[in-house]
């Protein structure tokens, strides 16, 4: 973007760059990031015929001003490097001839270039300067990958320059003409795995390819993890319909009655899924990792002790994010309505959150929330606890939160699952339109978000300056809607709000509801609860949370997951064994009839052990 002027002479600079580059790596090609738009290989008579190099290149996962790491790459025969891989794409049923070449002075080992459903095992072995030819047809429709490996390792355990040997395999089915956009996800790491980039389609953000949509659109994207560890892929501003999944190999198409709602999905390494949406709302959006790790400012390309200053500040506009995240912007549909103007009815319910600093204390920050039409006492005196206030709304309800930051650093709370306003959302110098963006709030200064909340569930409220000091003392919270008429019942209605803290002196742990040994929970027999369980840990994309009376499972119903209430038919009684993404909700419903003990389970694969939330039963009535 920019006028022509600008643009001509920033290819003069990248030129000079690209002629200036270090000696070292003068001899090796660029690998170009692929927006995997366009199909490698050519069709003739319906057969597909492909040349794929396995090769040494150099790789900015920024701009090619930015940090550079020499890696291994596929490029098309005759064409430069790509990261991720030279797109297949073809339809099902096609005979593909694939001639692939081993440029690399050892040995590799492809994977995932056969029909599909095949097996996953399956692999072609290349010795350097090996060229072999593959045949086979395109199986059933769907999305997956291919991969490679030089140390013989599985794709969860790759790590160094072959991390970013992968590439997308699209299968269509027969006679359709797909829209979509297709993301690979990688994450480079260094041989001793201290150090980690992630990368969508080659870059990391801000260098990440920037989308844009119009309101009303359908959107179908399909996301392939490439990557050795598990991503938890987060929308903002709105619901998506997860349409399908795989896991490499075999593809699920979902039915109507299968496709579920999630603002947050979580997706394996070797894996995939396919999303749709429909923005409704104009605006810039995000679409990211939500785990901490992945979305931050990579340290391999901006080493910490090298800028004193925080990215953030350097970075204007990023809030400290890096790696794993997409930019959206949603154009009006009418270039004369920017945003849609809802006609005011009534005066908006208003809400004020303090956010404060208590130095050298637990918790570094207290979170208080004014509500004047409450008669409820002030948040602000329980035990020391890493976890804001619920903030409890009603659908359809006008709302106005004042944030006041009363600390020394600027912040942002983004409203999690919130369908809102783009300029609302909470994303510093990004949210909002190309002409005011959401505004850091500086210390000492204020932000009103203004929402009116579309449907009822659980949500969260958290910090989208996405510095480790922030979320990992406490500025977070539930975000609760109600449905108009009820009334928020804590006896009833029992929040767990799962969270990674600088529990100082203790260091770093696992929370529930900000302590890390929580008190017994007192509950009656014959009574129906609703249990509502947030995932905001730093980087848990595996927590687990299970429910045992007496230690046996119990059943309990789940109700909706991540705000969206489950399709009645979904809406069964399941062993209470439960996996919670980071940024995902579930709402489940549990009655006991014995008195007795009982306890929540919760764990997650980088601490040990568990975190136990005891209960105890009591006679009901
Ligand atoms: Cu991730």
């Amino acid at each position: 973007m920019g006028h022509p002027g600008r643009f001509a002479v920033m290819s003069v600079l990248l030129l000079a760059a690209t002629l200036v580059r270090p000696a070292e790596n003068s001899s090796l090609p660029v690998a170009t990031a692929n927006d995997n738009r366009t199909a490698a290989g050519k069709i003739n008579n319906k057969k597909f015929e492909l040349h794929l190099e396995i090769r040494e290149a150099t790789w900015y996962p920024e701009d090619e001003g930015g940090g550079h790491r020499d890696v291994y790459a596929f490029a098309e025969a005759g064409h430069q490097p790509q990261i991720s891989g030279p797109l297949i794409r073809v339809p099902e049923g096609t005979e593909i001839q694939a001639f692939l070449r081993n440029v690399l002075p050892i040995e590799v080992k492809v994977y995932g270039l056969h029909s599909h459903p095949g097996d996953a095992q399956e692999s072609v072995m290349l010795a350097a300067g090996e060229t072999r030819e593959l045949k086979f047809v395109a199986g059933e429709a769907g999305t997956y990958l291919y991969w490679a490996t030089t140390s013989g390792k599985p794709i969860k355990d790759r790590k160094g320059p072959e991390t970013t040997l992968s590439g997308a395999f699209v299968v269509d089915p027969r006679g359709t003409n797909a829209h979509d956009e297709v993301f690979v996800v990688g994450l480079w790491s260094d041989a001793a795995f201290s150090q980690q980039i992630a990368w969508i389609n080659g870059k990391s953000w801000p260098f990440t390819s920037h989308l844009s949509f119009t309101v009303g659109e359908n959107i179908r994207w399909r996301v392939i993890n490439a990557s050795f560890e598990p991503h938890a892929m987060h929308l903002h501003g709105f619901f998506f319909t997860v349409a399908g999944v795989g896991d490499g190999e075999h593809y699920q198409q979902f039915s109507d009655n299968q496709k579920r709602q999630a603002v947050t999905e979580q997706i394996d390494p070797g894996h995939t899924f396919e999303m749709t949406w429909v923005p409704e709302r104009a605006g810039n959006w995000l679409f990211h990792c939500h785990m901490l790790v992945h979305m931050s400012v990579p340290e391999a390309l901006h080493p910490k002790e090298a800028k004193p200053v925080a990215h953030e500040m350097e970075q204007s506009g990023s809030a400290g994010m890096g790696g794993l995240v997409i930019g959206v912007t949603v154009l009006p549909r009418e270039m004369s309505a920017p945003t849609s103007a809802v006609a005011i009815t009534t005066a908006p319910r208003k809400l004020q959150l303090l956010i404060s600093e208590n130095p050298d204390k637990i918790p570094l920050y207290q979170l208080e929330l004014n509500d004047p039409t409450s008669s409820a006492e002030s948040s602000k005196k329980h035990a020391p606890r890493l976890l804001g206030p619920p903030i409890v709304l009603t659908r359809g309800e006008q709302t106005e939160i004042e944030v006041k930051n009363l600390t020394t650093n600027p912040t942002a709370i983004h409203w999690h699952g919130i369908e809102l306003e783009s300029f609302y959302d909470g994303v510093p110098g990004w949210t909002g339109s190309g002409q005011q963006t959401t505004p850091a709030i500086a210390p000492g200064a204020s932000f009103v978000a203004r929402m009116t909340p579309p449907r009822a569930g659980t949500f969260i409220y958290h910090t989208h300056w996405h510095d480790d000091l922030q979320l990992m003392n406490g500025l977070y919270g539930p975000l609760i809607v109600l449905e108009p008429g009820q009334t928020f019942d804590p006896e009833h209605d029992k929040v767990f709000v799962f969270s990674t803290g600088r529990y100082a002196p203790l260091g770093l742990m696992m929370l529930v509801n900000g302590v890390p040994e929580p008190d017994p929970v007192e509950l009656k027999t014959g009574t129906r609860y609703r249990l509502r369980f947030i995932n905001i840990t730093t980087n848990e994309s595996d927590l687990r949370v299970s429910f045992t009376s007496d230690e046996l499972p119990v059943q309990w119903k789940l109700l909706a997951r991540d705000g969206a209430d489950l399709p009645q038919l979904s809406r069964t009684f399941s062993a209470a064994n439960l996996a919670l993404t980071v940024g995902s909700t579930c709402d489940v419903e549990y009655q006991s009839d014995r008195e007795g003990y009982a306890e929540m389970q919760v764990s997650a694969r980088s601490f040990e052990g568990l975190i136990m939330q005891p209960f105890n039963f009591v006679a009901g009535k």
